[in-house]
């Protein structure tokens, strides 16, 4: 039976921490071949989890800006909470600097931890995937 390799269970999701580094799409993408997708962050005990996990090292996530207006998506299709989501952002960010910064990464090792950034930079990357118990 296939155990999940490098995945760590909580609540009821496997989170992957690469080790290595791509820009967001591609970040995506491998998640996608992995059956799962850049994470989602809904709750403070899940935003806890990855932060610490991710010990002070910057980890793309699967936050990022779509339409005229630029607003906030997860890529997992979870709803994006824009008022619970307000105390995990960094103090001053989301500051979109130089216009570019469309998707989000988790950079402090505190449960304000999040900054937007440009998408083309290669940084670390987290995957989730729902846990899903097969018939036996
Ligand atoms: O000071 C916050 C600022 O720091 C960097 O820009 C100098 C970040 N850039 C990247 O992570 C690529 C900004 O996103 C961040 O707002
Ligand atoms: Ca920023």
């Amino acid at each position: 039976q296939m155990v999940s390799q490098g995945w760590k269970y909580f609540r009821g999701n496997f989170y992957y921490f690469s080790q290595v580094t791509r820009t967001w799409y591609s970040a995506q993408q491998f998640c996608l071949s992995r059956d799962s997708h850049l994470t989602s962050v809904t709750s403070e005990s899940e935003q806890e989890l990855l932060y610490r996990t991710a010990g002070g090292l910057l980890y793309w996530i699967g936050l990022s800006k779509a339409g005229s207006e630029g607003y906030w998506y997860w890529v997992d299709d979870s709803l994006f909470n824009k008022v619970q989501s307000v105390k995990f952002w960094i103090p001053g960010e989301p500051n979109n600097t130089g216009n570019n910064e469309h998707c989000a990464d988790i950079k402090m090792s505190s449960l304000q931890s999040r900054n937007d950034a440009s998408c083309d930079n290669e940084f670390l990357f987290i995957c989730k995937r729902p846990y899903m118990p097969s018939e036996p």
